[in-house]
């Protein structure tokens, strides 16, 4: 049933879920579950028979409504939404599951009961891995919010069989172990077979013409079968359960049949089996550098491929209307350039399957994509080498080569004689495929991430096309879902919010700026206060556990976690730590607030330099923490393998959230909320999202820093910014960098030199010494701030009451009206 926004919301009210009328009927459900799934009595059972009992019992429940979900979109021909994204970062389930079915206190009770921890069950869940972090996280936020709001929409990504790597360190460097996630099986995922279909690669086209048509024939192919494996995703307090289809590349029955018919064939047949799985092997674990990969082109034209067909077989199965009216059906969004060939695909699956003209083919395609762009490094920009594509993809080529001309050709009837402009333009210049140009004359709506990016993107990076398609470019701000970074990772202090304001900000989160009444008050300032600490307290347990560092639960919890890249400047962050030891190595005894500073970070395998980095913080880490002249002022930890769930562990325990990318250089930010709303305060530039947090609270709630991102394009442009003058000037900065020469770290003294050429021989690129100063300012303010505890509780409170702007709740209802024209379908 279609509803209106507000009937909606009183409609959300009095829906729920009644999954266990009682514990009692969840305990008997239990145990009998437990003894048909593991053959197990409860006192023989592990913690993992309990996590796959629980798993099953929940998912089993889900599926009536997700059965229901389904025939109800399709019975209403109800247009939907599918996100293509090359990652969905899911992390854990079961919790999330079951805040959303409200079933979390009576499953908890009736475990205590049963003399079960329900936190070390929901342990055993492995994290699902499938991203590498701000775009693979906004996936599942976005997927999340998508249920909750009961809108229509789907995700469409790859099963990889190991998800981002895991990461060890040994000696204080990055080692890569595989990430194997589905060593157990999968509690949250359906197999789906009958719904498997064929992709294509290689061979070559044959065109003939037939009676007066072009008939494109693909011929000596390989054929890949993929099959979909279906993962519910669970609106929050209401009957939607919506589908995330990840898909596996399995060798096609044919093949199969081919090969099974004598010995010789049979080992060429394990080749080829071999061949056709490592599509949906491993996720790429770099997200900074482009590396024009064959495999990587393999695995985009499969999710795109799979993904359509399937969408498609069950649009036609389920109408007799035409394709003509797609675009009144489905929206496919394409999550960067990664998924951008859903534009050339679609084109031939409208023209070469199903009949269409080439002219009515692209006012249907061009009706129905939709891009994001999350990224302005030029580094990560995807740009195909026309050889290999073609010889992947040939018919799939031959359609970019004739978008591609017929684009040019238009560009020529508007701007004759501007050769550059158009060879600016071009989706195919210099023997490459440039994928963002692809993307954006395949779309209808190109948006940015945060306001500041999508300003960059109009009036810098994609100023051209912004002249070419001005009524294109939106912006939608990044979100994240409260659920799961407040509700779920924060309880506590999820319960005192609404002791104080009511629980209408659960479904409506904009509602938490009622907590800035509470601002000032004292007793709920003491609330907040014991939740951080007991949330601290628990970290430094986690923290003692992890790495044996004892971290006083009274010192500042200053965090920086988040991928390691160089623009995101970790490095300033270690700086500044190297000159406040260096302070406190001069004199012990200086009035400082105790610090510990908290790092998790991936680099890239392949990225030297960010794994430097890494070495560097263990490095630094290991002479602080062991000084025992500095009387435990400062520490420093860096824990391993960094995750989602990890992040959940942190996030709440935050005094100080550290956002300090070179402005221009991050999109938006995602940790910046989340740290926001759980009560940390920001030090950070002008970048991305910040400045609308910075916007959001006001100049006194916020600890901003260092050059705006005008300054920065200024200094790339035109030049005048010499790092060896700040070296030579600032004498802190000079103690650091030659300590990273000198031996001071314990260390040979050529480990850090590739630091210090970067930022001396290379001019520092990302302008660390450059905003050195101003940072060390207003890590004196946080200091400073930090001893008025009053004030400093205000402050935190204040953030957390402007957070509601950032619930991905308020960016999907942005995206389902202004971009993809769907409204909340009432699941009965
Ligand atoms: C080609 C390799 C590659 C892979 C992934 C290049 C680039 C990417 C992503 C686009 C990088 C990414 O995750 N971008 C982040 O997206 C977040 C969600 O919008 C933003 O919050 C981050 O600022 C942005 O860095």
């Amino acid at each position: 049933m279609r509803v209106s926004n507000n009937e909606n919301h009183e409609a959300l009210k009095i829906e729920g879920s009644n999954i266990f009328a009682d514990k009692q009927t969840f305990m008997k459900e239990f145990v009998q579950t437990l003894a048909t799934n593991s053959s197990k009595a409860l006192d023989e059972a592990s913690s993992i028979d309990f996590y796959n009992t629980l798993g099953t019992m929940i998912r089993s429940h889900v599926s009536k409504n997700w059965i229901s979900t389904n025939k109800q979109y399709n019975q209403s021909g109800e247009k939907q939404v599918y996100y293509f994204s090359m990652e969905f970062l899911m992390g854990r389930l079961l919790q999330s599951n079951m805040l959303n079915l409200n079933i979390l206190s009576v499953v908890n009770e009736g475990l205590e009961e049963l003399g079960i921890n329900f936190a070390s069950i929901s342990e055993e869940e492995h994290d699902a891995g499938l991203g590498n972090g701000g775009l693979g996280r906004l996936a599942a936020c976005f997927l999340d919010s998508i249920a909750s709001l009961q809108l229509p929409g789907h995700g469409c990504g790859i099963r990889y069989k190991y998800g981002l790597f895991e990461q060890k360190l040994i000696d204080g460097y990055q080692v890569e172990l595989p990430d194997y996630w589905l060593k157990e099986d999968y509690v949250w995922e359906v197999r789906r077979s009958d719904r498997s279909v064929n992709v294509r690669f290689g061979g070559y086209v044959e065109t003939k013409v037939v009676d007066g048509d072009i008939l494109f024939d693909h011929k000596n192919y390989e054929t890949v079968l993929a099959v979909p494996y279906d993962v519910p995703v669970v609106g929050f307090e209401n009957k939607t359960v919506n589908t995330l289809r990840l898909w596996s590349a399995e060798p096609s029955n044919s093949e199969q049949d081919f090969h099974s018919s004598n010995r010789e064939n049979y080992y060429k047949f394990l080749n080829y089996k071999r061949s056709i799985e490592s599509i949906s092997e491993f996720l790429y674990p770099d997200d900074s550098h482009f590396e024009g990969k064959k495999l990587r082109l393999k695995q985009q034209y499969f999710l795109v491929s799979a993904g359509l067909q399937s969408i498609l077989n069950s649009y036609k199965r389920r109408s007799n209307q035409s394709l003509q009216d797609l675009h009144d059906k489905a929206t496919f969004h394409i999550n960067d350039t990664h998924p951008a060939l859903i534009v050339p695909e679609l084109m031939r699956i409208l023209m070469d399957d199903e009949g269409f003209g080439w002219d009515e083919a692209w006012e249907i395609t061009t009706k129905t994509c939709a891009y994001t762009n999350h990224t302005t490094l030029v580094e990560a920009l995807e740009k195909w080498p026309v050889s290999l594509f073609q010889e992947l993809l040939p018919r799939i080529y031959m359609i970019v080569e004739e978008i591609n001309e017929r684009f040019c050709r238009e560009l020529w009837a508007k701007h004759p004689g501007e050769y550059d402009r158009i060879s600016d333009l071009a989706i195919i210049a210099h023997n490459q495929i440039r994928m963002a140009h692809l993307a954006i004359v395949g779309s209808f709506s190109v948006n940015g991430v945060a306001k500041l990016h999508t300003e960059i993107l109009k009036q810098r990076e994609m100023n051209n096309f912004y002249t070419v398609f001005p009524e294109k470019f939106n912006n939608k701000t990044n979100g994240i879902t409260h659920r799961r970074w407040l509700m779920n990772s924060n309880p506590k202090l999820s319960s005192y919010i609404t002791e104080a304001i009511g629980q209408r900000w659960i479904k409506q989160p904009r509602d938490l700026i009622g907590l800035v009444k509470y601002a000032k008050d004292a007793a709920f300032q003491e609330k907040i206060a014991k939740v951080k600490l007991d949330n601290k307290l628990i970290l430094a347990d986690y923290i003692k556990n992890k790495t044996g560092i004892i971290v006083d639960e009274h010192s500042i919890f200053d965090v920086q976690v988040k991928r390691l890249h160089a623009y995101k400047r970790q490095l300033l962050n270690v700086f500044h730590i190297m000159e406040l030891y260096n302070l406190l190595r001069e004199n012990p005894n200086i009035d400082m607030v105790p610090r510990t500073f908290i790092f998790g970070a991936k680099a890239a395998p392949s990225y030297t330099f960010a794994k430097k980095i890494i070495k560097l913080i263990n490095t630094v880490a290991n002479v602080v923490n062991n000084d025992p002249y500095i009387q435990g002022k400062l520490k420093v930890v860096f824990l391993e393998n960094y995750s989602v769930s990890m992040a959940e562990k942190i996030i709440p325990a935050a005094d100080v959230s550290e956002q300090i990318s070179t402005a221009s250089k991050e999109a938006s930010g995602t940790g910046n909320m989340k740290f926001m709303m759980n009560g940390a305060l920001t030090i950070g530039t002008l970048d991305g999202a910040n400045v609308e947090i910075h916007d959001m609270v006001g100049n006194e709630n916020i600890f901003i820093f260092g050059l705006t991102s005008e300054q920065v394009l200024n200094y790339y442009n035109y030049g005048g910014y010499v790092a060896r003058d700040i070296y030579n000037c600032d004498p802190r900065v000079r103690t650091v960098l030659d300590q990273l020469l000198d031996g001071f770290c314990g260390n040979d003294k050529v480990e850090f030199k590739d630091i210090y050429y970067q930022i001396l021989s290379n001019n520092d690129e990302y302008f660390v010494l450059k905003d050195f100063d101003s940072y060390v300012e207003a890590h004196q303010k946080v200091d400073l701030n930090y001893r008025d505890q009053k004030e400093w509780l205000k402050k935190s409170i204040i953030n957390i009451a402007h957070s509601g702007k950032f619930s991905s709740d308020r960016t999907i209802s942005e995206y389902a009206t202004e971009i993809w024209g769907i409204r909340p379908f009432l699941v009965e």
